[in-house]
């Protein structure tokens, strides 16, 4: 591929002829995994509590040195029970670059999300910001590491102490990851993983509650089994949280592999680090190798103005070529619904949110991606990003003549 014309939006061959995701699910040992699904249908002992979600539990508790690991369905009823285990009503602070789960959480318990602004250098909740939000409604923060990029928690921590809030971190993105050296996962109140298959650890669908506080944890464990104290008797409202047993061994198999995970993720970043941070007007986001990370996410940020051409150009010139690209995170939750109607101006005081919104992309990685693969992306990346003014030049006149046909 050398010249504009050999791109598949203007007309040629799309350049992969099978579709690349992210978010593609890691997978581990399928015989190891066939071998545990087989012993649970043996068993016959397939949900609420059995040997498989237990040992799951225990595996994360160790892995980032928690005390308590609670798991759950998925990381968005994790959130939902841990917020109201936590008492939180009235007002939540919360980013509003983050999927849209952290504020429904929120909101489907008729708890008001309060959205943020947010650092530019690190994607993570601004700290300074926090406090100014902070009214006599508030009774919580919740924060998003991002990218598995830890927040400001010292600072948060320190907040909420002062203010007498309580702190959730939504790390639906950081399992495997350090903050100063200490995993993930101690932090706060209690924090939130998602083994959604999607993310760097899946257990198809899945999440967790870790927390170091025991009566935290014990009413999260009774709140996502209806409340259940004893056989026929619940002692407070409750929901159905349970994780299954399919979903622990599938967690349990592919913890077992998460080395080589991390490995072909951190291959992958290297790969498109080399080859796309020469580029004028493209930045891969960076993690830090100080710490522990999964690598979980390629993530661009494009400048408009020094690459010619917009983030949703460039999203035009790949999804053409099969390259499935994606905004994390577009539009800001307080541009969806209901938030959008409820706050119309919640934009003003989000400013850097707004502007991040319009220039991140997300790039296929993970181990269905290889050195071929993202030798193949970059290469259409540059030429667009090289051609810049010219692509968008000609996107905007093929949009023009697209609108006047259909007149
Ligand atoms: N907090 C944060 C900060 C989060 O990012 C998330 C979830 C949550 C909370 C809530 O966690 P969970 O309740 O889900 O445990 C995807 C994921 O569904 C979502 O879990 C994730 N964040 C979010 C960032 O991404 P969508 O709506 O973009 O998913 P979807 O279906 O478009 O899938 C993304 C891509 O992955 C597709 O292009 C295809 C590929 N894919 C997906 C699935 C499910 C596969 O190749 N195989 C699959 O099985 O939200």
């Amino acid at each position: 591929m050398s010249t504009l014309n050999d791109l598949a939006i203007f007309g040629g061959t799309p350049a992969f002829s099978e579709k690349l995701h992210v978010g593609r699910p890691n997978v581990g040992d399928r015989d190891r995994l066939a071998e545990r699904i087989n012993k649970i249908l043996d068993s016959r002992y397939l949900t609420n509590g059995g040997p498989y979600e237990k040992e799951f539990e225990q595996r994360i508790a160790d892995l980032t040195g928690v005390k308590h690991c609670v798991a759950m369905c998925n990381a968005t009823v994790a959130l939902e029970i841990a917020i109201r285990a936590l008492g939180m009503t009235g007002e939540v602070i919360v980013p509003s670059f983050t999927f849209i789960a952290t504020a429904h959480a929120l909101q489907w318990q008729e708890i008001t999300p309060v959205f943020c602004d947010i650092d530019p250098r690190t994607h993570n909740l601004d700290p300074e910001k926090v406090e100014e939000l902070i009214t006599p409604r508030t009774t919580g923060i919740i924060a998003v590491h991002v990218w598995g990029h830890p927040c400001d928690i010292e600072r948060l921590s320190e907040i909420a102490k002062r203010r007498n809030l309580k702190l959730i971190f939504d790390s639906a993105h950081a399992f495997g990851c350090s903050a100063n050296g200490r995993m993930i996962g101690g932090f706060g109140d209690a924090e939130v993983f998602s083994f959604h298959a999607t993310k760097f650890l899946n257990s198809l669908e899945g999440g967790a509650v870790v927390t170091n506080n025991d009566e935290l944890a014990r009413r999260i464990r009774l709140m996502k089994n209806f409340g259940f104290t004893h056989y026929d008797q619940t002692d407070y409202i409750g929901t159905n949280g349970k994780m299954n047993e399919v979903s622990a061994a599938v967690g349990i198999t592919n913890l077992e592999s998460m080395d080589e995970f991390i490995s072909v993720n951190y291959r992958n970043y290297e790969e498109y680090m080399a080859e796309l941070s020469e580029l004028s007007g493209v930045e891969v986001v960076q993690h830090d190798d100080r710490e522990r990370c999964n690598y979980q996410y390629v993530v661009l940020e494009i400048d408009r103005q020094k690459a010619g051409l917009s983030r949703d150009e460039l999203l035009d010139v790949l999804h053409a070529e099969n390259i499935l690209a994606r905004r994390y995170f577009y539009p800001g939750c307080h541009q969806m619904e209901p938030y959008r109607s409820y706050f119309p101006h919640a934009g003003l005081l989000l400013p850097e949110t707004e502007r991040l919104t319009e220039r991140v992309l997300s790039l296929p990685t993970g181990t269905a991606v290889g050195s071929t693969e993202i030798k193949g992306i970059c290469n259409i990346i540059r030429l667009a990003i090289n051609n810049g003014r010219e692509v968008s030049e000609r996107l905007r006149s093929n949009r023009q003549l697209s609108q006047s046909a259909t007149k």
